[in-house]
């Protein structure tokens, strides 16, 4: 199938763009390269090196005598986001082109607002350019698992059913988002709902939790389609961080209690996931909600997994409990299903001692590329 990947240069992009391409789709990438520009203003860098999206590209070709098609420009300028959808012609579009980060998103005024425009105006130019050229178009979006919150319930795959004074309907699940970012990714979700109702398009909403890991089969096949791993306090997440803190002997960084749960999965199962949503499209019409993820953690167990798998490494690691910048519970209820993609034929990587050493050894390997001065967190959540 032709897919047209957007985001394809970033963490989830990449991996999943070069996935599809070996599993014999025909690939296309646009990408603004924004969040490579979003790393140079606030002075940070992924811990590995990573090879300009041409280069990385044309290695491809080398590696796999696979070609993926490559278009530089913002989705938000409709004009560039439709002309390249001619060009491609894609059956399935992998909707990841979106600012992704909480702790980026509560800096200040102008990046909540740079976020939510970047997210809720690119996503609403994607429905738009598959309603006026092609409507049989699958839209394969990236949402989040953090959409739900924390609700003191079980969290249902996007919708429940309820009897209100005696009546039964289904509906959306009930969104509780914790950032603007977060939000965002409600926005997007209320505004492909309303399209697939009112258009018929054919839409999946893959709400998928933290990913953690690095390596897949085809970046880790050659130095120059090596993946980012962010370690940082804005775009850093919670277990990759973890294994990179404890590579340089920095205290892990647990914010509160740690009681804090969400949901974790591997990056080799996110590329997978995507390809399952890929060839098992949502029908015309349908809002199809997937929650994508494998496992469920609370903060600190992670901390004390890292803890472990570093001392049979003969590394010491210590574990911080920092005071919280974000607002956000730090015991509480969570849990949530995940039965949809298991049952179209997902089989999960699930955390195991062997990958956290394998993590643990490959931050060991690019340590000094650490700058330690943006391990700890600088964006609160309060006034
Ligand atoms: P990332 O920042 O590594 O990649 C996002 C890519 O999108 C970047 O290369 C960026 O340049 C590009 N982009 C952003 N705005 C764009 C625009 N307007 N036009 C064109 N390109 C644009 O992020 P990621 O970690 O790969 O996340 C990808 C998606 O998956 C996001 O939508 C994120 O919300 C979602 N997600 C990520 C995680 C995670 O743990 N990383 C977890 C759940 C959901
Ligand atoms: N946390 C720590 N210490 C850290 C980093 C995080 O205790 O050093 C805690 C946070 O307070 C939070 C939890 O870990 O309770 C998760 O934080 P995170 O930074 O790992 O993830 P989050 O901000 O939720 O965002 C990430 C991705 C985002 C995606 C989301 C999936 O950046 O794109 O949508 O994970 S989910 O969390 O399921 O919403």
């Amino acid at each position: 199938m032709k897919v047209l990947v957007i985001g394809g240069d970033g963490y989830c992009g990449w991996a999943t763009a070069l996935y599809l391409s070996s599993r014999g789709h025909e690939v296309a990438i646009i990408d603004s390269l924004v969040r490579r520009h979003w790393d140079n203003e606030l002075g940070v860098s992924t811990l590995t090196p990573i090879a300009p999206i041409q280069k990385r590209i044309d290695r491809w070709q080398g590696v796999s005598g696979k070609k993926i098609g490559l278009h530089v420009g913002d989705i938000t300028n409709y004009d560039f986001l439709s002309s390249v959808f001619r060009q491609v012609e894609p059956g399935a579009v992998v909707h990841f082109g979106e600012q992704r980060s909480a702790p980026f998103s509560m800096i200040d005024r102008e990046h909540a607002v740079a976020t939510q425009v970047n997210n809720v105006v690119g996503t609403l130019n994607v429905l738009y350019a598959i309603r006026n050229d092609f409507p049989d178009c699958h839209l394969v979006k990236l949402g989040t698992m953090g959409e739900y919150g924390t609700p003191n319930i079980d969290i249902e795959e996007g919708y429940i059913t309820i009897e209100h004074n005696g009546r039964k309907d289904t509906l959306p699940y009930p969104k509780q988002p914790g950032s603007f970012y977060h939000l965002s990714k409600v926005h997007d979700s209320h505004n492909i709902h309303f399209a697939c109702k009112i258009w018929g398009v054919r839409a999946t909403d893959l709400n998928q939790g933290v990913v953690y890991g690095v390596l897949t089969e085809e970046t880790g096949s050659d130095e120059y389609l090596i993946n980012r791993l962010d370690y940082d306090g804005v775009f850093g997440t919670a277990l990759n961080r973890f294994c990179i803190q404890a590579a340089v002997g920095h205290p892990l960084t647990v914010y509160g209690k740690g009681g804090q749960t969400r949901a974790f999965l591997d990056i080799r199962d996110t590329v997978r996931c995507v390809e399952i949503a890929i060839n098992n499209p949502a029908d015309a019409g349908e809002f199809r909600v997937f929650n994508q993820f494998t496992e469920l953690f609370s903060i600190i167990d992670l901390a004390h997994m890292v803890q472990k798998a570093g001392q049979t490494m003969g590394i010491k690691v210590e574990i911080n409990n920092l005071e919280n910048p974000r607002v956000e519970l730090e015991e509480h209820y969570f849990n949530a299903k995940n039965t949809s993609l298991l049952s179209l034929g997902l089989q999960p990587h699930l955390l195991s001692d062997a990958l956290l050493d394998s993590l643990l050894n490959f931050a060991v390997k690019y340590r000094d590329r650490i700058d330690q001065s943006q391990i700890l967190p600088k964006v609160s959540w309060r006034r």
